[in-house]
């Protein structure tokens, strides 16, 4: 009988399935590496697959894995291609010809996802094509070598060769792509930043201004624990030095600019606290900052922007856009900004270095955009921006809202004295009065922390003196129009969450 026809082993033929999955992947890298690091198949599907994603399962994602959403969606492809490769193996057990078709649809699929993505050049598709050829190559030598395993020892040494030199090459490929695309200085580059904003002093935030002993968060939110929401499977790699922007679209005169040029504006520090309309009622996606960077208005004065510009929509590197209102941005009483300092430090890479906009009283989503390159004056009916189409609203106000941050669900406490405590926000408006609700009793007046500015959030507490037992306390804010926030709950889409945030707890003898 020819030894050539018996099938591999079930063991061998995931083996081969999965070196050459790993050998494409790395090769993908390395080759991204070179031309842009987006233009990594593996990243570049991702990366679709997140803009791809229907709302719903991306609210899903933030609410459950936070922060590691990405992470999670990284992980689940991960375990997916193993799926993937260990099946391409055991269906070309007889032959490689199975292999080699998913090898070619994996790559495909990877140069396809590369093509799409906005902010890649064409020349990017040459990761993806590299990786189907690495993908083909590698499956069908090894497929060779393992089909001679069940005949002679030789043959044996040489596929476990084989397999050892392919585990080599994918460390090599892998460690060699990791250095390229760390090659970017960027925190060099922040450090100048840094140093360049030390000789600029911070306003001073008044005592008072919080109830952190009690349970709140401190006023400032240190940079490494400020909020992080972005659709970045991995953080754009900048430096100032090579930053930089162009303001064009319905303006008198297209700008670009560099970092220096930035620099050289009059630089304004503002404490603002943004919010992010994924929140839930109760949600931990709000953090305040000192912005250091310049006023939008002063920026856009140089450009002249045109009457019939109802839109600002800034872009960043990595495709993402935000749209605010013209007048929002121009509004002298709240200072929409360019931002290129947070607390003291330069951005950091995660939070939009070197530069990006934050524009008070507008969620996030629909003004904050990081890492930023492009400034269009334009309008809302004509150009929609990323989350638009994904069933965001076009306009995004921030609603006044308030969350109860002690107790905490479900915390049991001594009986007695309790401080019920939490933070409230209204952003450009205010927050005139915070009442609390306790075990379905009047609304009462929780005490204020000193405020500091309309921009930001105020803390408020108020000391109860409960009996044993579970209780249930909610809140509400009351903002300076007069404005009590509704008890309607809704979530957050298309344009924020609403309802009283509701804590029960219970006090033990
Ligand atoms: N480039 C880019 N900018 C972005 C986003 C993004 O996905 N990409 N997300 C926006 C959203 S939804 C919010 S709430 C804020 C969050 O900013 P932070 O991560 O610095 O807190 O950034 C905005 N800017
Ligand atoms: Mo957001």
């Amino acid at each position: 009988m020819d030894h050539r026809s018996r099938p591999l082993s079930t063991m061998v033929a995931i083996v081969v399935g999965v070196l050459a999955v790993g050998a494409a992947l790395a090769v993908g890298d390395l080759v991204a590496a070179f031309v842009d690091p987006d233009a990594s198949p593996f990243l570049a599907v991702g990366n679709s697959a997140i803009d791809l994603t229907p709302l719903p399962l991306k609210d899903f994602a933030v609410r459950t894995f936070g922060t590691y959403d990405k992470l999670a969606l990284l992980a689940g492809m991960g375990v997916f291609l193993l799926a993937v490769a260990a099946t391409a193996g055991v269906l070309s057990r007889r032959t490689p010809w199975p292999g080699t078709v998913l090898a070619v649809a994996l790559g495909g699929l990877g140069a396809v996802a590369v093509l799409a993505r906005p902010n890649i050049a064409a020349i990017g598709v040459i990761a993806p094509l590299a990786s189907l050829i690495t993908g083909v190559a590698v499956f069908r030598w090894l497929h060779r070598l393992a089909r001679g395993t069940d005949s002679d020892v030789p043959g044996r040494r040489r596929f476990l060769l084989g397999s050892l030199g392919a585990v080599a090459g994918i460390g090599l490929a892998g460690v060699g792509g990791r250095l390229l695309v760390g090659k970017v200085d960027v925190e060099g580059s922040r450090a100048k930043v840094t140093q360049m904003l030390a000789k600029h002093t911070l306003p001073a935030i008044p005592g008072g201004a919080d109830f952190a002993s009690d349970g709140t968060p401190t006023f400032l939110t240190p940079n490494a624990q400020f909020y992080r929401v972005d659709t970045a499977l991995s953080v754009p790699q900048l430096r100032a030095e090579d930053w930089t922007l162009r303001v064009h679209g319905l303006v008198e005169r297209e700008l670009n600019l560099t970092f220096a040029d930035i620099m050289a504006m009059d630089l304004v520090t503002r404490t603002i606290t943004m919010t992010c309309v994924s929140n839930e009622v109760g949600g931990p996606y709000v953090s305040t900052a000192n912005f250091t960077g310049v006023l939008l208005r002063d920026l856009l004065a140089k450009a002249g922007v045109r009457p019939e510009a109802d839109q600002v929509l800034s872009s960043s590197v990595d495709g993402y856009s935000a749209g605010s209102p013209v007048s929002s941005v121009l509004d002298p009483r709240r200072d929409a900004m360019l931002a290129i300092g947070m607390n003291g430090q330069a951005l950091p890479p995660e939070h939009g270095f070197p530069a990006r906009l934050v524009v008070p009283g507008v969620y996030g989503y629909a003004s904050a955009t990081k890492w930023l390159k492009d400034i269009e004056l334009t309008t809302f009916a004509v150009k929609k921006q990323y989350w638009v189409p994904r069933g965001y609203a076009e306009r995004a106000p921030i609603k006044t809202e308030s969350r109860i941050d002690m107790p905490q669900g479900l915390q049991s406490l001594p009986t007695g004295k309790v401080v019920v405590a939490g933070i409230a926000w209204a952003q450009t408006k205010g927050i005139a009065k915070v009442e609390l609700r306790m075990d379905g009793g009047p609304w009462q007046e929780a005490d204020l922390a000193v405020s500091v500015n309309n921009e930001t959030w105020r803390m408020w507490r108020k000391v109860y003196d409960l009996k044993p037992g579970t209780h249930t306390v909610m809140c509400r804010a009351t903002d300076t129009t007069g404005y009590t926030q509704t008890r309607d709950r809704v979530g957050p889409i298309p344009d924020g969450a609403t309802g009283w945030h509701t804590i029960v707890f219970t006090t033990a003898p």
